[in-house]
């Protein structure tokens, strides 16, 4: 069984401690010919804004995502049931790079693509209970950024604390441990020119029984 712990090891340099079991890493420029693989992404995956049910109101995502996985490797969030789309030949290259640098085959990815600066993901926890290798107490998420720098932003959920993050082209974030439990994060708006910006958040996602 995969473990977070072992994760938080192999990338002890980069590990930046939450407390109450939470952690983040950030490995900068792990991801080499970022510009070649976020093209490559946006042609190749089925990129679409989606309608999501929030309380009773239906909205359109400021953002636009594919979700792409192994199969059987089914996510569903804000009233939605997303099945994956085949793994494609740049997801496939990151991602191994990805299992190079933390030791974990990652089986599913959410494509996120932000336009420019109205584009957005608002503050919500990756906590779904089909996510691995144990929510809501351990989950594991690495987080690749390609394109123009965002700021990401953590905040406790009782205490309020932040922190913020400059996410920036081929940097890669683990999130794991109670990081999603205990803290809920998000890409906010900003009014200054900024370009486009693609992340791919790797996930771990129990199968559905058929
Ligand atoms: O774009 C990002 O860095 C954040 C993405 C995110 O929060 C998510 O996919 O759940």
């Amino acid at each position: 069984m995969i473990s977070s712990d072992a994760v938080r090891a192999r990338l002890a340099e980069h590990v930046t401690e939450l407390g109450e079991g939470a952690w983040i890493t950030l490995a900068r420029e792990a991801v080499e010919e970022p510009d070649a693989l976020a093209a490559r992404i946006v042609e190749s995956s089925p990129l679409g804004a989606e309608t999501l049910r929030i309380g009773a109101r239906e909205v359109l995502t400021p953002r636009r995502t594919a979700w792409h996985g192994d199969p059987g490797r089914v996510y569903a969030y804000s009233g939605r049931t997303f099945e994956p789309a085949p793994w494609t030949a740049p997801l496939v290259e990151i991602r191994d790079r990805v299992e190079a640098l933390t030791g974990v085959r990652f089986d599913s990815v959410l494509v996120n693509e932000y336009r420019d600066g109205r584009d957005s993901m608002g503050w919500h926890s990756d906590d779904e209970p089909e996510l691995g290798p144990h929510a809501p107490d351990d989950v594991l998420i690495a987080s690749v950024s390609l394109g123009a720098h965002r700021r990401f932003l953590l905040r406790h959920r009782r205490r309020g604390e932040t922190h913020e993050l400059p996410l920036g082209h081929g940097d890669l974030l683990v999130m794991g441990g109670t990081t999603q439990r205990r803290w809920q994060h998000s890409v906010p708006k900003t009014a200054k020119p900024v370009g486009a910006r693609v992340s791919l958040t790797f996930r771990l996602v129990r199968p559905r029984p058929a």
